[in-house]
């Protein structure tokens, strides 16, 4: 009966290898020291802090196909699907606090073999300024944080595609992207040609972020999927997180996206979550870009109908 209680485990990772030196490597002791812990136990929400993955310190360079430090992305990747994966093992439903989003292709191996166990598809809502779906030969800038996506549905680096268990980790069309601005050239035809579904700005200022979120959801539930969710902070306007590797103006407001995590909260699907790309030590005090993240940690979770199985009295035991 008390197994039936459900609880979140934090994984931080904090590294910032795949946009190096951008300062998300700081996010998960900004988070902690945020007070993110305490905030959740005093609301009865069971978060086990299982600490921090660990990968290189240094970067491994730039190697033939022009990519930054594809080996260490790729043990940082490897850290954090084992630490997703202990987890998901043990019943529990991972939080994955960054560093940079090139670490999500860990978090998404760990779900993928997850959901494969359990026989139901992977789905991913991937919130974010940038789709991440870049290639070797379409990434402008050679970052490994502009790339996860791409490797999950099987486009990459070998390094990277050999993160997972298996390849591809998901398919394109189970791809849900909300809050995109920024996206390369080559990057929008990998997109179209593999039926992503990214809604851009305009689009989500038309048919508004929630109800956007709401059919993705209808579509996850009907598949009956282990949804995973990925938030990069930069999908906030920089108004709400200016504490972040590549601010991108024109974003999400924070009332939008806690309404639309709480909406995912309460559907009950997700079996994962990140918050990456918490560069707070960019932000003069810091204090907003956090802020911002403990809020919409707190929407995600106090929304979660599993926690509320049990009676109550065992909750605020
Ligand atoms: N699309 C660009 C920029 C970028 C991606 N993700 C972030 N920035 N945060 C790239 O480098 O791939
Ligand atoms: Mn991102
Ligand atoms: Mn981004």
């Amino acid at each position: 009966f008390m197994n039936a209680r459900h609880w979140y485990g934090l994984v931080g990772a904090p590294t910032d290898i795949g946009n190096f030196g951008c300062g998300a490597a700081s996010g998960p002791a900004a988070l902690r020291a945020g007070g993110f812990l305490d905030r959740m136990r005093h609301q009865g929400i069971v978060v086990r802090d299982m600490g921090d993955a660990e990968g290189p310190a240094e970067g491994t360079g730039i190697g033939e196909h022009g990519i930054r430090h594809v080996e260490a992305t790729a043990a940082w990747c490897r850290a954090v699907r084992d630490g997703c994966g202990q987890v998901l093992a043990d019943g529990g439903t991972p939080l994955m606090v960054g560093g940079d989003h090139s670490l999500a292709l860990g978090s998404v191996a760990a779900a993928s073999a997850h959901a494969r166990k359990l026989g139901k598809p992977l789905h991913v809502f991937w919130f974010d300024a940038h789709p991440d779906f870049n290639t070797p030969d379409t990434s402008p800038s050679g970052n490994t944080h502009g790339m996860p996506m791409a490797a999950a549905c099987g486009m990459g680096h070998p390094e990277m595609l050999d993160v997972g268990a298996f390849t591809p980790l998901l398919h394109p069309h189970d791809l849900t992207q909300f809050g995109i601005r920024d996206v390369d050239h080559g990057e929008r035809a990998h997109l179209l040609r593999h039926g992503v579904r990214f809604h851009e700005m305009p689009e989500v200022r038309r048919a508004g972020l929630v109800s956007l979120v709401a059919e993705a959801l209808e579509r996850a539930e009907r598949a009956g999927a282990h949804l995973h969710v990925s938030f990069d902070m930069d999908a906030l306007d920089p108004e709400h997180a200016p504490g972040v590797g590549t601010p991108v103006p024109g974003g999400l407001t924070l009332d939008e996206s806690v309404a639309a995590l709480r909406l995912v909260g309460e559907s009950g699907l997700t079996g994962s979550f990140d918050l990456v790309e918490l560069a707070a030590v960019r932000e003069a005090g810091g204090s907003r870009t956090v802020q911002s993240a403990l809020e919409l940690l707190q929407a995600f979770l106090r929304a979660d109908r599993r926690l509320f199985v049990e009676p109550l009295a065992v909750r605020v035991a």
